[in-house]
């Protein structure tokens, strides 16, 4: 039998950080509601997570960065809303707000998650916000459960 790795579904002992933007954040509100319930329900305890809310996409790296250099977080989980508009922003604002997430988990050693929606309509946002296509915030948090566990099996 190959040896095989893998994280379990257990919050317990670890602390996440959660970025929120307030950009969109009717549906935002959705997607923090949603991962709180993910890690609650998985074991974490309240007051080893910390909210913090940052004014758009955008601005999640930045902040997502300093959480996850400050050794006080686990696992860093970005939740965003981006809705296409007529101009190129939403392009711009999401490929760096992708590529930022990423560079803070590859830079800072810890898992970090990508929770950021990027869709066409409202009405798409608002399916993948706890409508008919499930809640992205609960997966983000799922992912980042998983994902602490599997670092801590993997070791240094
Ligand atoms: N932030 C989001 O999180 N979602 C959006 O859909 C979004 N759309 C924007 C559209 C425009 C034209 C601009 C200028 C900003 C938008 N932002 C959005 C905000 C962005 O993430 C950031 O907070 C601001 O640009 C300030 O740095």
């Amino acid at each position: 039998m190959p040896r095989t790795y893998e994280g379990m579904l257990d919050a317990k002992g670890f602390r996440f950080g959660l970025v929120v933007g307030r950009f969109n954040d009717l549906i935002t509100g959705r997607l923090v509601e949603g991962a709180l319930d993910c890690l609650s329900r998985h074991g974490a305890l309240d007051d080893e997570i910390t909210i913090v809310k940052v004014p758009g996409s955008w601005e999640i790296p930045l902040v997502a960065e300093r959480l996850a250099g400050s050794g006080k977080v686990d696992a860093v989980i970005g939740l965003g809303v981006l809705i296409r508009g007529a101009t190129p922003h939403f392009d711009y604002i999401a490929a760096e707000t992708a590529k930022g997430l990423a560079h803070v988990g590859l830079s800072k050693g810890i898992p970090v998650s990508f929770g950021v929606l990027t869709c066409d309509t409202l009405e798409q946002a608002l399916e993948r916000s706890g409508a008919k296509a499930g809640n992205k915030g609960w997966q983000a948090a799922q992912a980042a459960i998983e994902m602490v566990q599997l670092y801590r099996t993997l070791g240094d």
